[in-house]
């Protein structure tokens, strides 16, 4: 399978003349080709994609130390990438340690050598793609790597997962910068290796972009450029934020109405670790808006430092609201959610070893950051609460009224639950459920409409699918507040179904969302192909995605694909699934004159089931969630009150509201 298995490698190295080194280096390469999954997590598009942020991670460590100031990241024609950056460049003289090396040699073909040698190394450095450029070299067919230090330029290069192809030499001069000085920095170009990457390797720009602004809001004043020559229209894209995490606040509530103008921040340091935390609040009813990270990475899991932050935030506010008369004494303290209310918050650490644990690594487990994050906020938002006595109680203000609409919620959810027991197994009378009781093999079929409801009834495989059917829009769960939303009752319906509750996932004893008790492991959307079929996804996703967010993470949320034409073969009826089958089909068929269909309701039963529900012929489309703050951001666009950007919104991604109306 693998063309490169290593003693055929080191043979052809050995001949061309290769030294000691050389070959205990290429043995270390050869372990990430073989398991290049320890190393990248996947070798499918994920993975692809951590080959670029590890290059950039570099580049970023170089701008956390201070040298580096702008970052340009071009996708070539030939579909390589190329990341240059303004920093030291990599250090080129003879390395200590491997005496045959230059050091620029062994960063790029010794696992873990990245910054680390040299002494001082850097105090902090992306944690979770940690693992080296010599990992991209490993990986790539070929590697480029351009050096401007020390008044010279300078290129290596290697082919075939490391194999040094021209060993470091100068080219020239290096040129020369507006201060008069030559300039220094590192360029690293990559040809990721289709033998390894069997699925592709094609670089997806949007998801690039996605990342960079992250980063540019993380590091305050970086600049990232982004190209992408395989696109002609492609505009180069600049991001660059002066204000760092508080320009991410407020672009993650650009779409929200604030409930105050100013932005909170404040940051405290600790023994190796560092945390910056920017807040404000809107007008809205969502309580899930902090977003953390730990050396960059979004922490999507949490971690010490949001329960810091949680703790010290609800702390706060409490003993702030009863200091200044606004809770009396024989008041209940709010609880965290009030206060979480409508609240945006970023959380930014620093840490020289960062613990990731949990499903997914991304839950930050240091626990000496948990009293830092909670101490800092302790003293400072306080302080800041002090300095800004208007917004501080508009705060309260807004956490007494999300206090009252919790008490009504619980009150409606208890009344649900009285109402299920009274229904017996606390199903909805429209739900008709599958027989099987395994939820791995058992699939929810949400349908728009009581007709195509029916339809699907009597299509389905009664062992296997449940077919809930819902009437006309439910409701926008994106401007309502809880205690409403349960006082809809397709969306009791939902809830009754899939039944593992709703809201923040529940911990010991509370009610909450439990995922290990959703009913299917499918959920599957069913609605028509046009305006109004999408209009009720998008509703349905957000309510998942606000609600049972668990569940969508888990990939149990599907979208069913019904076909959007149907034509005349003699007798029988041919359908098509989209534009590119119906142009493929006319292609062959060039007489064919197609219907477009109008509904589900047009197909009968059999019709239904061949085309859209027979497992063995159906395409279902998983929802992902990739990045929950970009995800969360989109949801707010397109649900929320602000017209204009949702329309701006849309006009810029037509193409890719990838969870939505795909
Ligand atoms: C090792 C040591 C030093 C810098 C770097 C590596 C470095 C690596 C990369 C990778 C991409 N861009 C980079 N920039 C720098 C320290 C150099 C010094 O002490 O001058």
């Amino acid at each position: 399978m693998d063309s490169s298995t290593s003693p055929e490698r080191l043979e052809t190295a050995d001949q061309s003349g290769y030294s000691a080194s050389d070959i205990q280096v290429l043995e270390g390469l050869e372990a990430v080709r073989k398991r290049p999954g320890m190393y990248i997590g996947s070798t499918g598009s994920t993975g692809l994609h951590h080959l670029v942020w590890e290059v950039v991670d570099n580049s970023v460590d170089e701008a956390m130390a201070d040298y580096c100031k702008r970052i340009d990241v071009r996708i070539m024609a030939d579909g390589g990438v190329e990341v240059r950056d303004d920093g030291r460049g990599i250090p080129v003289d003879r390395h200590d340690k491997y005496d045959d090396m230059s050091a620029a040699e062994v960063v790029l073909t010794v696992l873990h050598a990245g910054g680390k040698f040299g002494g001082d190394g850097y105090k902090v450095s992306g944690g979770l793609h940690g693992v080296g450029i010599s990992v991209v070299n490993a990986l790539s067919s070929l590697v480029e790597v351009e050096i401007d230090r020390m008044g010279k330029r300078h290129l290596m290069s290697f082919r075939d997962g490391g194999v040094p192809d021209q060993k470091l030499h100068v080219i020239g001069d290096a040129p020369i910068n507006d201060d008069g000085r030559p300039r220094t920095g590192t360029t690293v170009r990559f040809w990721p290796d289709p033998t390894i990457f069997k699925e592709g390797t094609d670089f997806r720009a949007q998801t690039l972009a996605e990342r960079f602004q992250m980063m540019a809001f993380l590091n305050a004043g970086l600049e990232f450029h982004l190209v992408d020559e395989r696109d002609p229209l492609f505009e180069e894209l600049v991001h660059r934020y002066e204000g760092g995490i508080r320009d991410f606040v407020l672009h993650l509530n650009r779409s929200k109405e604030a409930l105050f103008e100013d932005i909170g921040w404040y940051t405290e340091s600790g023994d190796g670790e560092e945390v910056e935390i920017a807040f404000c609040w809107n007008t809205g009813y969502q309580t899930d808006g902090i977003h953390s990270f730990a050396n960059g990475i979004s922490t999507l899991e949490g971690g010490m430092h949001e329960q810091g932050f949680r703790t010290a935030l609800t702390r706060t506010v409490n003993l702030y609201a009863r200091d200044k008369g606004l809770l009396k004494e024989k008041e209940e303290n709010f609880q965290g959610e009030d206060i979480r209310e409508g609240l945006t918050a970023v959380i930014a650490l620093r840490i020289s070893e960062p613990q990731f644990e949990g499903q997914t690594k991304s839950k930050l487990g240091n626990v000496s950051v948990r009293s830092l994050v909670e101490k800092a906020t302790n003293e400072k938002l306080r302080e800041w609460f002090e300095e800004h006595p208007r917004e501080a109680r508009a705060i309260v203000g807004k956490s007494t009224m999300a206090a009252k609409a919790r008490i009504a919620a619980t009150t409606a959810r208890q009344t649900i639950r009285r109402k299920s027991a009274l229904d017996g197994a606390g199903l909805p009378g429209k739900l008709a459920d599958c027989r099987s009781k395994d939820p791995a093999e058992s699939e929810l079929y949400i349908v728009e409409g009581n007709s195509a409801g029916g339809s699907a009834k009597e299509a389905r495989d009664s062992r296997t699918m449940a077919i809930l059917p819902i009437r006309g829009k439910i409701l926008n769960v994106e401007r309502a507040r809880p205690d409403r939303m349960l006082k809809n009752t397709e969306i009791v319906s939902l809830i009754q179904a899939i039944g593992a509750g709703l809201g923040e996932p529940a911990e010991a004893g509370e009610d909450g969302f439990t995922v290990e008790k959703v009913r299917y492991h499918k959920i599957i959307l069913l609605a028509d192909a046009d305006v109004d079929g999408s209009h009720i996804r998008t509703l349905l996703l957000t309510f998942f995605f606000r609600q049972m967010r668990p569940m969508v993470e888990a990939g149990y949320v599907y979208i069913a694909q019904p076909p959007l034409y149907s034509t005349e073969v003699g007798r029988s009826k041919l359908y098509l699934k989209d534009d590119a089958a119906r142009d493929a089909y006319s292609a062959e068929h060039p007489n064919a004159e197609y219907q477009r269909l109008k509904g589900l309701g047009e197909m009968d039963a059999d019709e239904l089931w061949e085309t859209t529900m027979n497992p063995e012929s159906r395409t279902l489309l998983q929802v992902t969630v990739e990045q929950a703050a970009i995800a969360d951001e989109i949801f707010a666009v397109l649900m929320g009150d602000d017209v204009e950007s949702r329309k701006h919104f849309i006009q810029t991604n037509a193409d890719d509201v990838r969870f939505l109306d795909i």
